[in-house]
């Protein structure tokens, strides 16, 4: 096995959505110089005959599957409820077992279907080799250990079979998106998956915030984002119910995150029509006093920020890294 290798990514799953997973360490191999071919198994009408004649083509040293799915509802208008539960490990076997009797290739696993039974798909596909976690980094440095004859145990993420007992390693996320390859989606046949309304999907974030006591991608992906795509903040100050503390508060929230384009402030909330909700607040509070202000630009902001501290809000905010700072129009009713 020579130091470019032929990687087999394999999409197992087989219920309709984008191969994400597939192409994004297609994408990450074939940058680490590796050949690459992805194999759709949710197309397939002859699993063994399509197989035997890709492994028998290409010759793959390495056969990475990507396991989305463990169990899925299939659409069944005959069913109770009109979807069917299914099981999906048996389709896994059944070409695991197929490839272990075909070919020389090693196998690793992977994929979100993959992360939280890891040991069970190993002992249940009787496989000694998976990654756990994002595949960009650690698939290309597993099979550059591979080739080098270092060692694969350390990967970050894997998971594998050792004398019968099991062992992991913690995965590691991606730290920078930007250096990662653009998903394969070159390799695939696109009319085959818009015949069937699939779309390509392009992950423009990971990480979640929040913890929705359902979910576990923050847990998967960690907290804090990580954007593929550079972005600005743009933020609107003054609002009803705006205090020095509300301002100091969301300037904690973006310190948090470092934010390519920066951030444009702007100070004051212009005031242009009743289809405004906070108009008819700007005429309680007495802050609109003439309609006719409306076509001559009256801005709103909030009484609970105190004159001082406004006199000096613009300076602070351009003090900052990356901050540029718009003060809306003042009404008369809070001339500095
Ligand atoms: C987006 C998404 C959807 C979208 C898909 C939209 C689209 N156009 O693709 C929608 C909303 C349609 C959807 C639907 C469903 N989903 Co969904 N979905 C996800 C989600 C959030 C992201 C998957 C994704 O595309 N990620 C982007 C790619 C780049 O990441 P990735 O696939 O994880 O691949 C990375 C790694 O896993 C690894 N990797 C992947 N393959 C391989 C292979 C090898 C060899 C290696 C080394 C590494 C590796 O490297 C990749 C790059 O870092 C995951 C949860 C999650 N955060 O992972 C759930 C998830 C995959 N979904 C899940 C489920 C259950 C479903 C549904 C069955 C729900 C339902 N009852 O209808 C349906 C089934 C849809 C289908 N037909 O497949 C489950 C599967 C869990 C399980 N035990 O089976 C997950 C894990 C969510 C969860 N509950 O935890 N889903």
């Amino acid at each position: 096995m020579g130091w470019i290798m032929k990687i087999l990514v394999i999409s197992s799953n087989t219920l309709p959505a984008s191969p994400s997973g597939s192409v994004y360490v297609a994408g990450a191999v074939r940058q680490a110089g590796h050949e690459v071919q992805i194999y759709e198994r949710l197309f397939s009408t002859d699993l063994a005959g399509e197989l035997t004649a890709k492994l028998r083509d290409f010759q793959p040293d390495i056969v990475g599957i990507s396991i989305r799915l463990v169990f899925g509802d299939e659409l069944d208008l005959e069913a109770p409820l009109g979807t069917r539960h299914t099981d999906l490990r048996p389709r896994v076997k059944e070409f695991t077992d197929f490839i272990r009797q075909t070919s020389p290739a090693h196998i690793v696993l992977g994929g979100p279907g993959f992360n939280y039974y890891a040991r069970d798909w190993l002992e249940y596909l009787d496989l000694d080799y998976g990654i756990c976690g994002e595949g960009e980094e650690s698939f290309p440095l597993f099979l550059k250990r591979l080739a080098e004859g270092g060692d694969i145990t350390s990967v970050p993420g894997c998971v594998f079979r050792n004398d019968g007992c099991f062992d992991s390693v913690p995965p590691r996320p991606v730290k920078d998106l930007d250096k990662q390859a653009l998903p394969a989606y070159d390799l695939l046949d696109w009319q085959s998956y818009a015949g069937r309304n699939i779309t390509p999907a392009v992950l423009t974030k990971r990480g979640c915030a929040f913890s929705c006591t359902y979910c576990l991608y923050s847990k998967l992906e960690g907290k804090r984002y990580r954007s593929k795509i550079p972005f600005g903040a743009s933020l609107i100050l003054g609002a009803p119910g705006e205090t020095p503390e509300t301002i100091a508060e969301t300037l904690d929230v973006l310190d948090d995150y470092e934010i390519p384009n920066g951030v444009w402030v702007t100070v004051g909330v212009y005031l242009w029509t009743d289809y405004q909700e906070i108009v008819p607040e700007a005429r309680r509070t007495g802050v609109l006093k003439d309609d006719n202000e409306l076509f001559s630009g009256a801005v709103y902001l909030s009484p609970d920020l105190p004159r001082s501290y406004l006199q000096e809000l613009p300076e602070a905010l351009r003090a900052r890294r990356g901050y540029s700072v718009q003060f809306n129009k003042p009404s008369e009713a809070w001339t500095l």
